[in-house]
């Protein structure tokens, strides 16, 4: 096995070995009789779906691991599990983003066609979103059985599981044709939406599985999550927002949610900000696939300054997450959560 013993600055070369082996792991699963077609279709749905991404989520395993051990090294041993943990994050993502894109129409991601789009994949890729979701817990099984937390680490996955469908689920139901109601959309709505689909997955998740292998106990850190689950808020506000601002050349996907009709955070402030006569043009052109629909609707955010009003949004959320953070009484947990909000502030991508 290769040192899992690096410098930061090799952390991602390490963590990319440790999918080295997971994968080939899954590729050898005795419980399926492999043919070299099974195994060959697989191995490039992996490829193409879990490891291209920035890996944000999967690394703050192995960093939040390592603040909690207050900077005593870390054996190999650890290193190759707060890994393991963290590609379960990373093939839960890639489970996610297969089937959403399906759901949102997407084209792109992560700078390649949805996985769906690629010829002959099409549909096969809802299965493909199955087994990738299957993988987890089998990862977990083969690495965290004799663990004396792997009770709840089967069980952290499966609430946050459930916590990230029933988010889409309102998601999708906001948006249900025939029903397309700006006038429903607000700022609690948002917020209901974004907590659920985003934040319990995406931050509530690296670090509790961080805690877990430390031996911390979860239901005693609800602070701890509250801040994670205001972190996530912020980081899908960034998301809608870049869904339209961002440069898809960046962000690796190119935006669809004023097509979809999403309860996007744009939508909602730009109905508080605008006059009688821009909520017209809001209820006529919001939701509509011509890309003449979705210009008139993007001068209008222009127009109303969203750019700017974003930005107050940006800096106001950063000063009220470093002052919950610092109100924390853990001075490891503070680093844990420092860095994750230094990860993603001001992000571009
Ligand atoms: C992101 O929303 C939400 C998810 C990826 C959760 C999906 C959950 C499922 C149960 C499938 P988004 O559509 O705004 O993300 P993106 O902009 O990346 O498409
Ligand atoms: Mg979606
Ligand atoms: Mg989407
Ligand atoms: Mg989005």
């Amino acid at each position: 096995m290769a040192n899992l013993n690096g410098t930061t600055s090799d952390l991602r070369t390490t963590f990319l070995g440790v999918y080295s082996i997971l994968k080939s792991e899954l590729l050898n699963d005795p419980a399926f009789e492999w043919s070299d077609g099974s195994r060959q279709w697989v191995d490039r749905m992996l490829d193409y779906n879990v490891p291209g991404g920035k890996l944000n989520r999967g690394l703050s395993v192995i960093d939040s691991y390592k603040l909690l051990k207050e900077g005593k090294e870390l054996t190999q041993d650890e290193v190759f599990l707060a890994s393991a943990l963290g590609w379960c994050i990373e093939w839960l993502q890639a489970y996610f983003l297969v089937l959403d894109d399906i759901m949102d129409n997407s084209h792109t991601r992560r700078g390649q066609p949805c996985w769906f789009r690629v010829p002959k994949v099409g549909m096969i890729a809802v299965n493909d979103g199955v087994v990738l979701r299957n993988h987890i817990p089998r990862i977990l099984k083969k690495h965290f059985r004799e663990k004396p937390y792997y009770v709840d680490l089967l069980d952290l996955f499966n609430e946050v599981e459930f916590q990230t469908a029933s988010g889409q689920m309102i998601d999708l139901i906001t948006t249900l044709e025939g029903e397309k109601d700006l006038s429903k959309y607000s700022l609690s709505l948002h917020r209901r939406i974004v907590q659920y689909k985003t934040a319990y997955y995406s931050f509530y998740l690296p670090v509790a599985c961080a805690l877990l292998m430390a031996g911390e106990n979860l239901d005693k850190h609800i602070d701890v999550k509250n801040i994670l689950i205001d972190m996530g808020i912020y980081f899908q506000v960034q998301d809608d927002y870049l869904d339209c601002f961002g440069e898809p050349e960046k962000i690796g996907k190119i935006g669809t949610d004023i097509e979809d009709f999403k309860c996007s955070w744009l939508v909602v402030k730009a109905l508080e900000k605008c006059s009688e006569e821009q909520k017209k043009i809001l209820f006529e052109h919001y939701g509509r696939p011509d890309p003449a629909d979705v210009a008139k609707i993007k001068a209008l955010y222009s127009e109303l300054d969203l750019q700017g009003v974003f930005a107050e949004f940006e800096s106001k959320s950063y000063e009220k997450l470093t002052s919950s953070i610092e109100a924390h009484p853990s001075k490891a947990v503070q680093a844990v959560l420092k860095s994750f909000l230094g990860k993603i502030y001001k992000r571009q991508k």
